[in-house]
């Protein structure tokens, strides 16, 4: 029998406190080149792979949460430079950084080892079930705009934070949506055309990347080419021009349905990552593939003899640490993946190769016993901290450092929905929007909580139907306005009880959870909201629903400025670039649409 580890109780927290102390003192100490001592062993008995004392050669974050520990100013040398002039005035202290004011705990209601939550969970390293973990690199991620520096939208909602599927800003003067190309789809069993939630990828890739890989003639060459890389439900995926919608490759067969988004990497490295959605095939899993000659460079295979659950879907899209050529990745399974990639990738003379090496981790709770395990959602990292949310309702913080949660929360139900962080400079606080669906109970609830803690800052709640089909409440991601809806969270909740199963468009204030606007429409929708800005900062909700329509509503306000027409159900999100918004519906149609 596999020894199942408990959540740790309060000392298990003040051991949580020390190690980014520890961890702090030991990567100081690889990072002033004097390498980590033989004895590291003795900090923790997990074992470290060997890059552990090797600093990366790629680049490092700009800052880290461990810089508190780490000496800032030069260590003395025998020669010191002699001072001429006495110091004019001390420096003034640096403003503290987001994640420098950022420390997780948990409160007696989201203690994970309450007899509510009873969390159990695994770390399994190099195949075998180990007491405790420390990560061997400085895994951190900062604010969102600094996840990636690729032109576009790589993964579901953009980074980190999940708060963006609208890569630049668009110039709006009509308040009006247009149809400007089309693109058919196929079908593969039941499943037709692009399904939830379904979020292509946009790219513009470097020239000499664009070079290396399979495109069209033609398109090959075009300058300033953007790519739009769409999963299908049909087992394809499909690449083509944002701006004319002509393809620029041959669509590549994957099998398989592809639900979740795919992911580009963040690096612009031409490698394409996908979720597999349900089984045709026979297995199940998550793919790498090369975007040079669509050759597959691992499979996952989801069926995880380590896993609690034997659902081996991926709906989610992962997160990269760019820095250490990590993927942080989740399953329905209840996994949670920590894959050094082992990226070989030589620009120069186009050539892709990986070889990754696994972390796993799983839990259960009691939550998961009586309604579901798995992640269908796209984990959210801040810091060194992951946050998910699951089939049983349970969203959690998860230290990545040591795979030990921090703190979880009963969220009443399914909770498909993908978490949106947002840092709050007035209050120095990250926030957390989550909301549910209505499997196992009748309310779709909306909820802010203090991701620090998981503490319940406001929440509200629709009556919403679930049938044998269709799941009703939230299924789509929220919007957390920027610009000037920067006080506002808009949510797209489905199926409403006594509505005749629409929905409601609604915008809280972040800061009192008050409804500022809401809109109710007759048919409900599992696409996600999404929202694009002018370079004045002036932000426009896009959102489509089952009935096949597209809205284009004026985030502070709610006004609806325009509707066009899609033909079918919209389950899939939409992603946009400058002013084109590019979406799939499940009548076999991929549409691409100019805001004006
Ligand atoms: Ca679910
Ligand atoms: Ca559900």
């Amino acid at each position: 029998m596999e020894k199942t580890k408990k959540a740790p109780r309060r000392s298990r927290l003040q051991l949580l406190l020390l190690i980014p102390i520890i961890s702090g003192i030991v990567l100081s100490l690889s990072w002033c080149g004097r390498g980590i001592p033989d004895d590291r062993g003795t900090i923790m008995d997990t074992p470290i792979p060997s890059e552990a004392a090797q600093p990366s050669a790629e680049r490092e974050p700009e800052a880290s949460p461990d810089t508190s520990t780490t000496p800032e100013t030069p260590v003395a040398t025998n020669t010191p430079e002699p001072d001429p002039e006495p110091d004019p005035e001390p420096e003034p202290d640096p403003e503290p950084k987001p994640w420098e004011l950022f420390s997780p705990h948990f409160l007696p209601e989201t203690d994970p080892s309450s007899a509510h939550i009873n969390y159990r969970y695994n770390i399994q390293v190099n195949g075998e079930i180990v007491d405790r973990y420390l990560h061997p690199e400085p895994l951190f991620f900062g604010m969102p705009d600094a996840y990636t520096g690729v032109r576009g939208i790589t993964t579901f909602r953009g980074n980190n934070f999940r708060n963006s599927a609208s890569y630049g800003t668009a110039t709006i003067t009509q308040g009006k949506l247009t149809d400007v190309y089309r693109l058919g789809a196929g079908s593969l069993g039941t499943w037709t055309g692009v399904g939830w939630s379904g979020q292509p990828s946009i790219i513009q890739w470097d020239y000499d990347v664009q070079q290396q890989m399979n495109l069209l003639p033609g398109k090959r060459e075009k300058e300033g080419l953007v790519e739009v890389i769409q999963g299908a439900v049909d087992g394809y995926v499909y690449f083509f021009d944002l701006e004319d919608g002509a393809r620029t490759r041959q669509p590549m067969w994957f099998g398989d349905p592809i639900k979740g988004g795919i992911t580009i990497d963040p690096r612009g490295y031409p490698v394409l990552y996908i979720g597999q959605g349900d089984i045709i095939t026979g297995k199940i899993g998550y793919y790498i593939y090369s975007l040079l000659d669509f050759k597959q460079l691992y499979f996952l295979n989801g069926y995880d003899s380590f896993a609690w659950r034997s659902w081996g879907a991926f709906d989610g899209n992962p997160l990269f640490d760019i820095p250490h050529d990590r993927l942080i990745l989740c399953g329905e399974n209840g996994v949670a993946y920590n894959i050094k990639l082992n990226t070989d990738y030589d620009r120069q003379a186009g050539t892709l190769a990986i070889d990754p090496e696994i972390v796993r981790y799983r839990y259960s709770t009691n939550m998961n016993t009586n309604r579901q395990l798995g992640i269908e959602s796209s984990l959210s990292i801040f810091a060194h901290y992951m946050f998910t949310a699951d089939n049983g309702g349970v969203v959690q913080c998860v230290d990545l450092m040591t795979f030990e949660p921090v703190w979880a929360r009963d969220c009443t139900d399914d909770t498909d929905s993908t978490i949106v962080l947002d840092w709050e400079e007035e209050n120095q606080m990250l926030a957390l929007y989550t909301g549910c669906e209505t499997d196992y109970q009748g309310l779709a609830y909306l909820r802010k909580l203090n991701a620090e803690n998981g503490d319940l800052l406001w929440e509200h709640t629709y009556p919403c139907l679930t049938d044998r089909a269709v799941s009703g409440g939230l299924l789509g991601t929220p919007v957390v306005g920027q610009g000037d809806m920067s006080d506002l969270v808009i949510f797209w909740v489905g199926k409403l009880r006594g509505r005749e199963g629409g929905a409601a468009l609604v915008a809280f204030y972040k800061e009192t959870g008050e409804v500022a606007w809401e809109k109710i429409m007759p048919y409900y929708g599992w696409s996600s909201p999404i929202a694009i800005y002018t370079e004045e900062g002036r932000g426009y909700i896009v959102v489509c629903d089952a009935a096949g329509r597209m809205f284009l509503v004026r985030g502070a306000t709610g006004e609806l400025l325009d509707t066009l027409h899609l033909g079918s159900n919209v389950e899939a999100s939409p992603a946009a670039y400058g002013n084109m918004i590019v979406v799939g519906t499940r009548g076999q149609v991929i549409y691409g649409v100019r805001v004006t």
